[in-house]
């Protein structure tokens, strides 16, 4: 028997999408294509060329370098990884809010780097004051997220530009998820806005590319020497990335989504995933839960565990935030009629819950 695929209908957690069926169809063709390797595959190597020139442009990066990472994940550890190699001392820290993703504890494990991290102010943005006093002459890294993965908030960037500046160290914008959205948005987050070095921004997640297709642009191609090793068996002199074969259906498939979607069908998405992130929070919010303000599309109310269990058995696919909140995550394929079917649940399960338990006297 074979084994299908889920389908989307009841998920509200993921931050990958449904791909654009133009990027599907390029998956499809580039199945079996090595950028790793671009002296054998060089077609897909140059469609690389083609997406870093793309999200350079998405990310307001006049000469963009970097590659198509796996994910976020690859792209935040390279960044670490750049900023460890450029560090003089050898007891390099990197500064994070609370807020951001766990790839930074797994980066800075394997590269041996010290992690500290900052709390975060009540607006859930990385506390200024709280990274000022954490950054010294061995921070080699201050990260910025734009488009936090559990509250969707977007940190001060350009204060934490200057704030790295005055102890030499990079800056890091992790807009892994936010990439596609923020453009059009008054946010400030890109390289147009402040000093960044390094971004992780990711195709496979609001780019509706097909997974895995991660990106990590850096300013100035020397950043990427950095990560630079020898290749001697290969065609190609040396390599960046992290690893070694890479997809080149993850490559052709964000190179369809972007020259499709970028920028009018991207606008018109956020457009729609922000109207129903907000319709969701007014519905949760009517109903008495306490709603974290989608800043971004994406909501997080103070919904009870037990309610929580009772929808995810009727099928839905939720998350919780680490304080225990549910999210729901507005993503190109969660609709208006998925929300209201969403909340339909959720009203019947509340009014059974709340219906007293008949007794005998
Ligand atoms: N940075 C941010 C801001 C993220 O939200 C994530 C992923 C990453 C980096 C890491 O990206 P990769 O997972 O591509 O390496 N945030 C989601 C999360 O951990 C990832 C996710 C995606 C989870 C799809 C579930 C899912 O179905 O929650």
């Amino acid at each position: 028997m074979q084994i299908e695929p889920q389908a989307f209908g009841r998920v509200l957690s993921s931050m990958c999408t449904e791909p654009h069926p133009k990027a599907r169809d390029a998956a499809e063709r580039f199945l079996a294509t090595n950028p790793g390797d671009p002296g054998t595959y060089p077609n897909v190597a140059a469609l690389e060329d083609d997406a870093i020139a793309m999200l350079g442009e998405i990310a307001g990066l006049d000469e963009p370098s970097g590659y198509v990472a796996s994910g976020g994940t690859e792209a935040n550890v390279q960044a670490v990884r750049i900023a460890r190699n450029r560090a003089e001392t050898r007891t390099p820290n990197v500064v994070v809010s609370e807020s951001a993703h766990f790839s930074f504890q797994k980066a800075t494990d394997v590269l041996g780097v010290e992690l500290r991290i900052v709390p975060t102010d009540d607006a859930f943005r990385a506390d200024l004051e709280a990274v000022r006093s954490c950054v010294d002459r061995e921070t080699a890294l201050v990260v910025g997220i734009a488009g936090t993965t559990e509250y969707g908030r977007v940190d001060p960037i350009p204060e934490l530009g200057e704030i790295a500046a005055s102890v030499d160290a990079l800056l890091h914008v992790d807009a892994a998820w936010g990439g596609f959205v923020l453009p059009f948005t008054d946010h400030e987050w890109n390289f147009s806005h402040a000093p960044v070095d390094t971004m992780a921004i990711d195709p496979h997640k609001m780019g509706q590319a097909a997974v895995p297709a991660g990106g990590l642009l850096v300013r100035s191609a020397d950043l990427l020497d950095e990560l630079a090793v020898d290749t001697p068996y290969l065609e190609s002199t040396s390599q960046a990335t992290l690893t070694g074969t890479r997809s080149g259906a993850g490559v052709a498939s964000a190179v369809a989504a972007m020259a499709e979607l970028w920028p009018d069908g991207y606008r018109s998405q956020y457009v729609r995933s922000q109207h129903n992130a907000e319709w969701l929070a007014d519905a949760l919010e009517k109903r008495g839960y306490e709603v974290v303000d989608p800043a971004l599309p994406l909501v997080a109310a103070d919904v009870p565990r037990s309610t929580f269990d009772a929808l995810r058995a009727e099928g839905w696919r939720i998350s919780r935030t680490g304080t225990g909140e549910l999210r729901v995550v507005c993503m190109p394929h969660v609709t208006r009629k998925m929300l209201a079917s969403f909340i339909g649940d959720l009203d019947r399960l509340e009014v059974r819950a709340s219906v007293p338990l008949v007794s005998d006297d």
